[in-house]
């Protein structure tokens, strides 16, 4: 068992990973106890971990794999003695640890996998939380999480009240930055560099980016920005030839998108550039620092040979290239980590590793999507456990309607930024392989590449998440609504999330996309009103639009004919129930809990109206009149931010007049607070939109108290 961090007499403070241990050095060894080379288990009836000759060999077959030197690291400070063979096998162990703790958790499995041997190269070269990793997208981290004083928690990871699955500046010191948005880790990093520098520290900082975060503007933004400010820092470029998520095309990864992987690959296939560099790093290992300047020279050597391929594009921008470097070796990894520490002013340094996603997991490594994102699994064999549902994902529904609305208008054209599987347009690309785009991690391009297409006379469809829409905001304004360009945002996973928690949350966009102006803003309220709002998109040809909707299964709606929408009028809502006295006026999927809340107020002798406003923007005037004309109360409901649907709705009212007489009126939406990653039921809970607070919100806006409070005290 591991040494705890209360044993140790550490303060705890608001979480217990926010203090480094401070504990001195050259203890370690009285933890140790090794693996048995030979046995098949341990005291516990674990099964041992062998170390053969191709290396060390886990094997998946038992209930779990013994962990004995793990068990005797709760924090990176107890790596520091390991030797060369400790850290090999603490690599291996490790690896077992994250196949066993995700397979019954569920998250993010390969690209952790895939980082091992790296994650274990950093901590024990590098004094966390002194020197900084910075884990760009953060789904990598797992390895991390465990080897800073997170392992007895790893059970809880992505559910409620536990870990994060992404580095979480809130739950440990040794999370540098908060992540879960990709490529942003060389900015961030940079900034901590040159704070250091300004407040005259002398720390590392060492930003960890895959070739697929690489493919986003911002990475450039902040290389450039390095190699002109030519301060110390390490930026470590992950290359395992997976640009976009693995799920890109039905039939597996796709080929990387973007010229940069190309120039990685040529970089990795030249023979004479990898025997030049093993030399080099031989002579080193070999007669010590005093060949620094004997292995430079090959350095030099083997970098003019690259001409105009990757090493140089780095360069250019000013950084210093090392690479490629097999990323499971540990030794390389060490050694090299140790050279650029001790080299007294590198400036920016980008050290290239190839890795391969999954490795170690052999379930991992045959699957195409190389598990990338995994429910609860049996380590065993692999098999997930995907819970059945009688209905689609809403994503699927978006991609069955595209596909309908494509098959008969072949202007229609899909963008997505390395998500081919989150929007579902892995179907469409699969249908039409050549009116698909899949740009790589850069939302901003993909919308100002839609906003040309545009310009055609295609329809584009750009298919991005809500969240990650944010990034491309300028665009959406300036490329694409300030000219009144007709391109189609699908805007996946809005509202609350689950398990990715706040960084994938959908939260803002009703907000920033009803304030402009030319923009036609929908939200379906179930799977149907979501095709026949791909067929208004499609309709739609004079101006932009977007419609929203959520992660997860559709309720189960009746589905139009043959899968294709029906334009819908735009600016019109609709009344699901007639009632009296009170108005509930819900905006998107949110419409069925107001429907749930609507049979709950029966009992109560209550029975308001439910209507679907379809359109946040434009506002359905009539509707919404006639609503508060007919009703004492109107309740908006929605899973947003504030200033969204309510926000249009009240400053509506206000403007007319209508808010001057007797009528209450109430908005309901997401607090203004972020919602931590959990199960979507208590992320509902904990927002205050469920059918039981609407019901209550009602019985004591009739004033009934009591009857609230009952209500409430139930939730
Ligand atoms: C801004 C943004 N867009 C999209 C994503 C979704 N996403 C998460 S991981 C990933 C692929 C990352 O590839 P890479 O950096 O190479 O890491 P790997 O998974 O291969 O280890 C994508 C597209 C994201 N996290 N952030």
């Amino acid at each position: 068992m591991a040494v705890s961090e209360i044993a140790m007499g550490i303060n705890l403070p608001r979480s217990p990973y926010l203090l480094a241990p401070k504990f001195k050095f050259g203890g370690r060894n009285q933890f140790c106890v090794k693996a048995s080379a030979s046995s098949s288990g341990d005291e516990n009836g674990r099964m041992v971990i062998r170390k053969e000759k191709e290396g060390w060999q886990l094997d998946f077959s038992g209930e779990t794999l013994a962990t004995p030197l793990l068990d005797t690291i709760n924090f990176p400070v107890h790596m520091k003695n390991l030797s060369s063979k400790d850290l090999d096998q603490l690599a291996a162990e490790l690896r077992a640890e994250i196949v066993y703790a995700v397979s019954k958790t569920g998250g993010h499995l390969s690209s952790s996998l895939g980082v091992v041997e790296l994650t274990v190269a950093l901590h024990h070269v590098f004094n966390t939380p002194d020197d900084k990793i910075i884990w760009d997208v953060g789904h990598q981290a797992y390895g991390h999480k465990i080897l800073t004083g997170r392992r007895s928690k790893m059970h809880t990871i992505r559910k409620t009240s536990g870990l994060a699955g992404f580095p979480k500046r809130d739950e440990s010191v040794y999370d540098a930055f908060g992540v879960g948005h990709s490529s942003t880790s060389i900015s961030a990093g940079l900034g901590m560099a040159v704070a250091r520098d300004l407040l005259g520290k002398n720390n590392n900082v060492v930003s960890v980016i895959g070739d697929g975060a690489m493919t986003a503007g911002q990475a450039y933004e902040a290389m450039n920005n390095a190699g002109f400010l030519d301060t110390n820092l390490i930026v470590i470029l992950n290359d395992n030839r997976q640009v976009s998520l693995p799920t890109a095309t039905l039939d597996g990864p796709a080929t990387p998108v973007g010229a940069l992987s190309g120039a990685l690959s040529k970089l990795q296939a030249n023979p004479k550039f990898r025997q030049l560099r093993e030399a080099a790093k031989s002579i080193t290992k070999q007669i010590g620092p005093q060949a620094h300047e004997v292995a430079a020279k090959f350095d030099e050597y083997a970098r003019g040979m690259l001409g105009a391929s990757g090493s140089t594009f780095f360069e250019e921008l000013g950084l210093y290239y090392i690479g490629p470097v097999d990323g499971h070796n540990l030794d390389d990894l060490v050694t090299i980590f140790q050279k650029v520490k001790e080299m007294p002013a590198p400036g920016p340094v980008l050290i290239h590793i190839v890795t391969e996603k999954g490795k170690g997991y052999p379930p991992a490594e045959a699957a195409a999507d190389r598990m990338h994102g995994v429910v609860k699994y049996d380590p065993k064999t692999g098999k997930q456990n995907k819970a059945k549902s009688s209905t689609l994902t809403y994503t699927q529904y978006f991609a069955e309607s595209l596909i309908k609305e494509a098959e008969t208008d072949n202007k229609i054209v899909a963008i997505h930024a390395a998500m081919g599987g989150g929007t579902g347009l892995n179907y469409f690309q699969k249908k039409f392989p050549d009116r698909c785009f899949d740009v790589g991690i850069a939302e901003q391009h993909a919308v100002t590449f839609a906003a040309g297409l545009a310009t055609e006379g295609l329809k584009p469809f750009c298919a991005i998440y809500s969240s990650f829409l944010q990034r491309g905001y300028d665009q959406v304004v300036h490329d694409v609504d300030l000219q009144k360009l007709p391109v189609r945002f699908a805007m996946d996973r809005a509202g609350l999330v689950g398990a990715d928690g706040p960084t994938h949350c959908g939260a803002f966009d009703v907000a920033y996309m009803a304030c402009l102006p030319n923009m036609v803003v929908m939200a379906p309220s179930d799977e149907a009103e979501l095709m026949h709002m791909v067929a208004t998109a499609a309709a739609i040809d004079d101006r932009p639009s977007c419609f929203r909707f959520p992660r997860g299964n559709g309720v189960g709606a009746v589905l139009p004919l043959n899968n294709k929408g029906t334009p819908l009028e735009i600016g019109k809502g609709r009344i699901l129930r007639e009632g009296n006295r009170i108005a509930i006026l819900g905006y998107g999927t949110i419409v069925q809990q107001c429907l749930g809340a609507a049979e709950m107020l029966k009992s109560h002798n209550v029975f308001p109206t439910i209507a679907d406003a379809r359109f946040c923007k434009p506002l359905d005037a009539d509707l919404i009149r006639r609503l508060a004309k007919e009703h004492e109360i109107l309740i908006t409901a929605e899973e947003g931010s504030v200033g969204g649907f309510g926000s249009h709705v009240s400053h509506f009212l206000s403007l007319n007049g209508i808010l001057d007489g007797p009528l209450k009126l109430r908005s309901m939406m997401l607090p203004d607070r972020y919602i931590d990653h959990g199960a979507p039921q208590d992320q509902i809970e904990e927002s205050g939109l469920s059918s039981r607070h609407i019901c209550a919100t009602v019985l004591s806006l009739l004033g009934r108290p009591k009857e609230a409070l009952t209500i409430r005290e139930a939730i």
